[in-house]
């Protein structure tokens, strides 16, 4: 397929060139900024949605990540209580806490899943256009295949989020709020306690809910978290001339992404792109193109989704 095809339903044409990928002025993980060039493809306007979700799930029986039971010999640290289907959902605190203690906002639900997302007792009534979660790079890349089609590089989705601007802070420019303009959903007031809801959401938000990006991209900033087919690495120095920009780069080897003597370090992560609504400006503002975040593969949450890419035939 190529750049004068018809778009395929519901996808935008990014197109291929080269950008300046990463921040200096952020988190450490998101240096150097480096030269890096990709091919046109095609991108899903939004997150893929828990109705297109559910339609995935109709026509193949996938079962989740979350839905399956847990391996003890795989998790010999943890508690058997816990080993159980389940998945990670958001509970703010009473008050301040201490920002170093996710456990303190994170609650491991047994029974949570992509259609129960906020637990067993929980539907996805009303959620319909809501992004999907709960679902891993696993589940993702299922429901890719069943699509026909890819789950993008982090260069890929970060040269679709930039929607075209060079170097700019956030995907519409350099300011949080134009004109008073609330641009994306992500967290306003002292994460993880104070949700002040500037922006209209508490949680998720129907996707298409703000404006879209210079490609016509919508949500790239906030709602959800996307994963990408990249495993995490730290960013290479800039190439030494414009001869030498690497090319729909990619890092598919998962021993770059694990942290030797951590808990979980045998489990690879994933790359995240794009930050949440619970991305807050006194916790993570990772609500920018640049921003990035290790995920670890078996982990699925109330905030992570995804989006699709078709990449051009060779
Ligand atoms: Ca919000
Ligand atoms: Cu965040």
């Amino acid at each position: 397929m190529d750049a004068t095809t018809a778009a395929p339903p519901g996808m935008k044409r990014i197109r291929g060139g080269s950008f300046a990928m990463g921040s200096a002025e952020f988190y450490p993980e998101e240096r150097p900024v480096h030269r890096v060039a990709v091919d046109g493809f095609w991108m899903d306007r939004h997150p893929v949605t828990v109705r297109d979700f559910r339609r995935f799930i109709a026509e193949t029986g996938h079962v989740t990540v979350a839905e399956r039971p847990l391996d003890p010999a795989a998790y010999p640290a943890a508690d058997p209580e816990l080993l159980v289907p389940g998945s990670l959902l958001f509970r703010p605190s009473e008050g301040p806490v201490d920002l170093r203690d996710w456990a303190s906002w994170w609650e491991y639900k047994p029974g949570a899943d992509w259609s129960h997302p906020e637990g067993p007792d929980s539907a996805i009534a009303g959620r319909q256009r809501h992004p999907v979660v709960h679902v891993t790079p696993d589940d993702a890349e299922a429901y890719a295949a069943w699509a026909g089609k890819s789950l993008p590089t982090e260069a890929e989705w970060e040269r679709a989020a930039r929607g075209g601007l060079e170097g700019a802070v956030f995907a519409w420019g350099n300011e949080f709020a134009p004109r008073g303009r609330m641009m994306a959903n992500t967290w306003q007031g002292e994460f993880p306690w104070q949700n002040l809801r500037t922006d209209g959401y508490v949680g998720s938000s129907p996707v298409g809910s703000f404006d879209p990006n210079g490609f016509g991209l919508y949500d790239m900033t906030g709602n959800v978290w996307e994963w990408t087919a990249d495993f995490f690495a730290g960013h290479p120095g800039d190439a030494p001339s414009p001869c030498c920009v690497p090319q729909n780069p990619r890092v598919a080897d998962a021993d770059t992404s694990r942290v030797a003597g951590e808990p979980g370090a045998d489990i690879p992560r994933r790359v995240i792109k794009g930050g949440s609504h619970l991305c807050a400006p006194n916790y993570c503002l990772r609500y920018r193109p640049s921003a990035r975040q290790a995920e670890a593969v078996d982990t699925s949450t109330a905030h992570i989704g995804f989006r699709c890419i078709v990449r051009d035939a060779a």
